[in-house]
């Protein structure tokens, strides 16, 4: 192994957080080195608890994620933050809002806050928020926290990678539950109905119970719904209980690493899609898809028996 990464792996996993922040710039902009970097950390990897928050915006989860954070420091459990928000721009919105609130923290390394960049993201955002998480895994936090805007698939890709996704809702959303993605609904082993000093947070719990009853759960888990008031630190300790519960839940069943290998399997599609995409692209080098996009276009060649040709090279060198 370089020499170099064997000093990067010492110093991260004795907790040094300017080597941290400089691993996860490395593998978030996929710069030199960064597969290496991954590769020796992996083994290291495993141990955290990985937490995926998600709802739609404003409904709490920062507040919330503070909270849970307060609360674990309090065990002397260590935590990491990932936040991925990106209906938001880096500069303003809420992710201010997550640095001033998360400020108080700065002077406590056992919580480090990373606010993932969401445009142009160079390995596709759900895979560099795993990798992300794979290296604040490697580094010995107990605990990590991802949030995420609950709007669409990137976001479910994303809970996806976590041991447990809790699903945030608040009263008054409008058509309230219906207008969160079904895909979202599914993926909720734990609900929260935050705002609940709001008027409504019986109706939300009553429609999150409709759509439970109409789909079962395979695994004998019924997800309990949480109610909180971030902002006040109300049912933080209730939520914590939930999620040990499920923990619990996971264990005794042996679901973890079942649930583990279903994660990997599409994780390692999506590797095998990027690896496989940019090996092709190297072999067609530049402009090479437009004067195949061309040549299809006026009827030179048909696409079919192009697009056979280039998967037959990719294996070739
Ligand atoms: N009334 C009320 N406001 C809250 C509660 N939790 C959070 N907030 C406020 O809602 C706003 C959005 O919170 P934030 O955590 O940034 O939401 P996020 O976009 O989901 O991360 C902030 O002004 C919070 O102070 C709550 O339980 N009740
Ligand atoms: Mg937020």
């Amino acid at each position: 192994m370089n020499p170099n990464i064997q000093t990067w792996i010492d110093q991260l996993r004795s907790g040094d957080v300017r080597t941290l922040a400089r691993a996860i710039s490395t593998v978030e902009n996929r710069a030199p080195g960064w597969s290496e970097l991954l590769k020796a950390l992996f083994p290291h990897s495993g141990k955290a608890l990985v937490l995926g928050l998600t709802g739609p915006p404003g409904a709490g989860k920062s507040t919330l994620v503070d909270q849970l954070a307060h609360l674990y420091r309090k065990d002397d459990r260590t935590v990491g933050i990932i936040a991925v928000d990106p209906t938001s721009p880096y500069t303003g919105g809420a992710i201010l809002g997550d640095r001033i609130r998360m400020q108080e923290h700065f002077s406590d390394p056992g919580i480090y806050i990373r606010s993932m960049a969401t445009r142009g993201s160079l390995g596709g955002l759900a895979r560099t928020t795993a990798d992300v998480a794979t290296v604040l895994d490697a580094s010995g936090r107990d605990l990590i926290m991802i949030e995420t805007v609950g709007v669409g698939q990137a976001e479910v890709d994303i809970v996806r990678l976590a041991d447990i996704t809790i699903v945030i809702l608040v009263p008054g959303m409008g058509d309230d539950v219906q207008t969160i993605k079904a895909g979202i609904m599914e993926i909720a082993d734990i609900f929260v109905i935050n705002k609940s000093d709001r008027d409504g947070a019986e109706h939300v719990e009553r429609e999150i119970r409709a759509l439970q009853s109409l789909a079962l759960r395979h695994d004998g888990w019924t997800p309990p719904i949480v109610k909180t008031v971030a902002s006040q630190g109300v049912g933080t300790r209730e939520l914590a209980d939930a999620i040990s519960d499920y923990e619990e839940h996971l264990q005794k069943e042996n679901l973890a690493l079942h649930k583990s290998v279903e994660n990997w399997q599409e994780r390692l599609l999506e590797m095998l899609r990027d690896a496989l995409l940019e090996k092709a692209r190297d072999l067609m080098s530049d402009g090479g898809v437009a004067r195949y996009a061309s040549e299809v276009a006026e009827h030179k060649c048909d696409p079919y028996t192009l697009i056979e040709e280039i998967a037959a090279n990719l294996g070739k060198n």
